[in-house]
């Protein structure tokens, strides 16, 4: 009888902290062993002139989510679970997004319902609040928070989604008390309306002023409000999909000052521009994210953030529509910016283009790479040492790399159900060649192994990162001297 379930040989094994030559046993689905000379594994894999790198966490996605105008997501839980695993990701973290009226539970029991008979890799929830009542707030929240639903994802923009600061306060409160972690996307609402009115007032509603509404003094000014509350309440927040460099300035100030204040950025950031928005007729609409691509100048600031440790995570705020009336195009030619629907698609290409572009070019180091990619997001939403890492006792989620491999991206070799991707034509070195989760093979030699239903859902535990700082700001302290503890 075999020792292991499972034994890779002979690869170059690279956590976030260390690179080292050593094969891996599993059993039952969990890393046993990392050593030489191991015994004989059921099934064996030679990974002689690869990199085993920990599955990416992709903790920012959207998946068979319906948008607050009423557009579904292309892809359901089957086919973004098998395009991520496809990219080298083995845990996503999308939302469970609730609509104005709806219960928090009842959202998060029909998110289950779609994922749950359809995920190959595994998963966990973010939630999105956009209707803070005194019942989600007061009772499902707190609950929930309990049940493993330990994050979520407010709104600066998004006429209905949109939280007035006096509600992100409250948020930030439950958040606080709960040791829970708030994501924040932060674009100022009343610039972008205004901006967009004018500009559709002048006849300019092509997909390039989508960028131009979403100014990018928009971005920061909201990224400042949102570190202020943050900083009032004493609580860590995250701001998600970072864009502008006047964003990253104030998130790394804020860091600097000493707060705790987490950033996301993601691939479009560095890979598109809002030129890519301002091609000709609608094409533009297939870059239409939010905030959007920005310039050569905001790419560069990200990669700086990326570098010195202003981002934490690398997502890849996959949110896939087609370029047609069931997405992109609601209105056929005669859409304007307003009606595209909002996000690109990123979950399969997220790793292949950081690795290329980042450790291939030499803007990362390797260990960097895995932090950002994997190890940072686990440890962010509670999952770490279970996911996120290649240690003993941790579950056997790993990627095997071919370092050197040569990809020529197009829409046609995805396995999302987009039918576009931004990244056409881009030639990429590296490659995710064989993905485990759990011990199981989910990709190998190109095809899918896993089947429907096979991935598991994750309850999150508390982030470590969610403590508070423990230095109120003078008035709150004042307040609790004067017997009112406010939060
Ligand atoms: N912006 C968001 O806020 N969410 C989904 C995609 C996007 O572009
Ligand atoms: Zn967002
Ligand atoms: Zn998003």
């Amino acid at each position: 009888m075999s020792e292991y379930d499972v034994v890779i040989r002979n690869g170059t094994v690279a956590t976030a902290a260390d690179t080292m030559s050593c094969d891996i046993g599993v059993t039952d689905g969990v890393i046993a062993t990392l050593g030489t000379h191991l015994g004989e594994g059921t099934r064996e894999i030679d990974a002689s002139g690869k990199l085993i790198l920990p599955g990416g966490i992709d903790s920012h996605c959207h998946i068979e989510q319906r948008s607050s105008a009423g557009v579904i997501c292309a892809d359901d839980f089957y086919s973004a679970t098998v395009a991520a695993a496809f990219g080298g990701t083995t845990t996503v973290i999308p939302f469970a997004a609730q609509h104005r009226g709806q219960s928090l539970r009842r959202v998060v029991e029909e998110y289950h319902e779609a994922a749950d008979p359809k995920a190959v890799i595994d998963y966990a929830f973010h939630l999105i609040i956009s209707d803070p009542t005194e019942q989600v707030m007061g009772q499902e929240l707190p609950a929930l928070i309990r049940d493993g639903y330990t994050s979520f994802k407010v709104y600066m923009t998004y006429d209905l989604l949109q939280l007035d600061d006096r509600q992100m306060l409250d948020i930030l409160a439950v958040a606080r008390r709960e040791g829970a972690l708030v994501m924040v996307h932060a674009e100022n609402h009343d610039m972008i309306k205004w901006l967009a009115g004018r500009l559709l007032d002048h006849g300019l509603g092509a997909p390039r002023y989508h960028a131009v509404s979403h100014a990018r003094l928009a971005e920061g000014e909201a990224t400042n409000r949102a570190v202020v509350l943050s900083q009032l309440l004493d609580v860590p927040i995250l701001l998600v999909h970072v864009s502008a460099a006047e964003a990253v300035e104030v998130i790394r100030n804020a860091q600097t000052r000493g707060l705790k204040i987490y950033g996301e950025t993601c691939p479009q950031y560095l890979f598109l521009t809002a030129d890519d928005i301002a091609k000709p007729g609608l094409e533009g609409a297939k870059f239409c994210c939010s905030p959007p691509p920005r310039d050569d100048a905001a790419q560069r600031a990200v990669w700086t953030g990326l570098r010195n440790g202003t981002f934490q995570v690398f997502s890849s705020d996959h949110a896939p529509y087609r370029y047609d009336a069931s997405g992109k195009l609601p209105h056929g030619e005669k859409t304007t910016f307003k009606d595209i629907a909002n996000g690109v698609p990123g979950i399969e290409l997220r790793l292949p283009l950081l690795f290329s572009e980042g450790v291939q070019q030499g803007r990362l180091d390797l260990n960097a790479f895995v932090s950002l990619t994997s190890t940072n997001h686990a440890k962010l939403y509670g999952l770490y040492p279970k996911k996120g890492t290649i240690a003993v006792g941790s579950d056997a989620d790993v990627a095997i790399w071919d370092p050197q491999r040569e990809t020529t991206i197009t829409a046609g070799i995805l396995h999302d159900n987009v039918g576009y991707t931004p990244y056409e034509g881009r030639r990429l070195r590296g490659w995710p060649v064989t993905v485990i989760s759990r011990g199981r093979i989910v990709v190998e030699d190109g095809k899918l192994a896993a089947t429907r239903g096979s991935g598991a859902f994750l309850p999150c535990g508390l982030s470590q990162a969610a403590r508070p700082a423990g230095v109120p700001v003078p008035e709150l302290a004042f307040a609790a001297a004067s017997g009112a503890a406010l939060v």
